[in-house]
């Protein structure tokens, strides 16, 4: 089984760290330089990371990763709670992504134009829906919903996307994770 993505995408490594000790290859890239255009050509129709080759299968993107290995290995429950988690995160994490890209690409995302207030409508929405639920437990386990959510955080604080001072119960729940063996050893700052 091998698992291809870059060392800084939020979205390879919540697969990362849920699959703590799983026995797989992963296969790092970084899908901006020349050399790792080259690999993801070959892989990725799409030209996206996370994807995992198993057996003949290739499976493109983090959620459907997810469910087929946790079918496999039994793992965790996956309900309409667990999936609604998910979508809110991954929308955020869309939206953050996408602010992130076009700003490396010398656009202006602070102006005052419809797509970028959508986006800056969402994320402000969305943290703040994110702090009561992490305010009322929602993610109290250490799941997959809750490690994208780490993920999530820590990858909008590293690209100084967010400043997790403004949403304290995230924060906490972020620094409260950080030790984790899995979390430190796949901290894209190291
Ligand atoms: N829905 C996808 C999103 C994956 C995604 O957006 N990955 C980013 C890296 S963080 C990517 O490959 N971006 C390349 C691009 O946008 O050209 C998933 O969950 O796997």
């Amino acid at each position: 089984m091998k698992l291809y993505g870059s060392a800084t995408s939020p979205y390879v490594r919540r697969l990362r760290i849920w699959l703590e000790h799983a026995d797989y290859e992963f296969v790092a890239m970084d899908i901006f330089l020349p050399e790792g255009r080259k690999q993801l050509e070959a892989v990725s129709p799409a030209r996206k990371i996370p994807l995992l080759q198993l057996g003949k299968d290739t499976i493109y993107d983090s959620r459907v990763i997810f469910y087929h290995l946790n079918d496999r290995l039994q793992r965790e429950t996956v309900g309409v709670r667990e999936d609604n988690q998910l979508t809110l995160i991954d929308e955020a994490n869309t939206a953050f992504v996408q602010l992130f890209l076009l700003k490396k690409s010398g656009v202006d995302v602070d102006q005052d134009a419809l797509y970028f207030n959508l986006q800056r409508e969402r994320i402000n929405n969305l943290m703040m829906h994110l702090e009561g639920m992490v305010s009322s437990g929602h993610f109290d386990n250490w799941n997959y919903p809750a490690i994208c959510l780490y993920c999530l955080l820590d990858w909008i604080d590293f690209r100084e996307q967010f400043q997790l001072e403004s949403t304290p119960a995230l924060k906490t729940f972020r620094d409260a994770n950080t030790e984790r063996e899995y979390v430190i050893s796949t901290d894209p700052r190291r």
